[in-house]
């Protein structure tokens, strides 16, 4: 069985205005789908980001996947770091952590070869992966602040404004009531500290039994951060990324109990021994699309077992291929001690056969399979990638999308 073809759609999925600590997402969100074709017809699915550097990455190592064995995952590897040599990184100058684009594109790749290996054998990709330890996949809601969509952007708008802790927390009752999330996550780093410390009794005070989580993104400076964790003791679940850098976390971290997790200091295995030695958190957040695809993501599980360390799950937006991914890389890892992130509640599209997901009790039941257990809609496929084509963004960048709404917008991390 060898690869016969590697086709990749660039599409474009409308998005509403969520705001996090640099900016404000923009009118679509941009993902990458990926189709890899062996020579007995069998395709493999994946799925990952969709600005310029991952395109460009993914393109130039696409034809040299043709003649692989997609059961080798090391010539994966290799053929990789050959076809992109001293690539460096993946993100936007305004986004807040680098990724490797040697890293997100063997994990775009891993997961179709995978995907094709689950076919192959008439087993799903958790199988392939060492088995599910679970049948369900919890996920926690993922509450944002955010303004109304205007006018001239397309697509639907859920909840309309939300910027006061009333509204998020009725954005947290229909979360729970319509998806039954049972623990909860809040973009922070958005209003000032004390009004999300006032938010985060509120949602305590609804929801006395959910486990609480708030991310800021670097937003506060190591005493602003101090100040919030005395106020919200007894609270939080963890803290995710409360300060800016590693020195900033560790520093932080030897001056609070709460435990605090990360995806922005944290996203190479290198930088797990750092944060161990300098004890700057305790959870780190996997994610198949940059710790090296499914099986990095498990062995990130294995070394944070290891380290004594949590493991929880981070999102960005995404549609139904990586929710798949991800809940089949979920269900095989043993140690994956919390709720995992997602976005996908705010998306009404999807270029899966049979409609969106639905979570049942905040969870998902892990795919029997073969391979993901998703089938691609090429007609669904096909209208966001028109809409790629006749959209301008090609890139996220939210602290330029805030200008639109804040022409004086000035971007400070930390800014408190
Ligand atoms: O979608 O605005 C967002 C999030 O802030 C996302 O970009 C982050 O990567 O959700 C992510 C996180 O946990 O940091
Ligand atoms: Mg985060």
């Amino acid at each position: 069985m060898r690869i016969s073809d590697v086709r990749i759609t660039p599409v474009a999925v409308e998005d509403m205005p969520l705001l996090n600590t640099k900016g404000v997402h923009g009118s679509h969100f941009l993902r990458s789908i990926i189709e890899v074709e062996c020579d007995d017809g069998t395709v493999g699915l994946g799925e990952t980001y969709g600005a310029v550097k991952t395109l460009e990455g993914l393109r130039k190592v696409a034809p040299d996947l043709v003649g692989m064995d997609p059961f080798h995952l090391n010539d994966l590897a290799a053929r990789v770091s050959n076809a992109l040599p001293n690539a460096g990184g993946i993100n936007h100058k305004t986004m807040l952590t680098q990724h490797q684009v040697v890293d997100v594109v063997y994990s775009a790749f891993e997961i179709p070869m995978l995907d094709i290996q689950g076919h192959a054998t008439g087993r799903s990709v958790s199988e392939v992966l060492g088995g599910a330890v679970r049948e369900k996949v919890n996920f926690s809601a993922y509450l944002f602040f955010k303004f109304a969509k205007p006018d001239d952007q397309p697509g639907l708008d859920f909840f309309g404004e939300v910027m006061t802790t009333d509204a998020l927390v009725a954005q947290a009752e229909d979360f729970v009531t319509n998806h039954g999330f049972k623990s909860l996550k809040l973009k922070g780093g958005v209003l000032p500290p004390d009004d999300e410390v006032e938010t985060m009794h509120a949602l305590r005070a609804r929801f006395p039994d959910h486990p609480l989580r708030i991310d800021p993104m670097g937003a506060w400076k190591v005493p602003t951060a101090k100040r919030f964790c005395d106020a919200v003791a007894g609270v939080l679940e963890y803290l995710e990324d409360p300060v800016r850098g590693m020195n900033a976390m560790a520093e932080l971290s030897a001056q609070t109990d709460i435990p605090l997790s990360t995806n922005l200091v944290a996203v190479e295995f290198p930088h797990i021994f750092e944060g161990y030695a300098k004890d700057a958190f305790q959870i780190i957040l996997s994610d198949i699309h940059y710790w090296r695809g499914a099986t990095g993501a498990r062995l990130l599980g294995e070394m944070c077992r290891a380290a004594g360390m949590g493991v929880s799950m981070h999102s960005n937006t995404h549609l139904g291929i990586s929710l798949a991914a991800t809940t089949h890389v979920a269900a095989a890892t043993p140690n994956l001690t919390y709720d995992s992130d997602t976005h996908y509640p705010w998306t009404n599209h999807d270029v899966i056969k049979g409609g969106k997901w639905k979570f049942e009790d905040g969870a998902l039941a892990v795919p029997k399979g073969p391979g993901l257990g998703v089938e691609l809609d090429r007609e669904a496929m096909a209208e966001l990638h028109e809409t790629y084509l006749e959209q301008t963004q090609i890139d996220r960048n939210d602290t330029e999308e805030i200008k639109r709404y804040i022409p004086d917008y000035v971007r400070q991390v930390p800014r408190w």
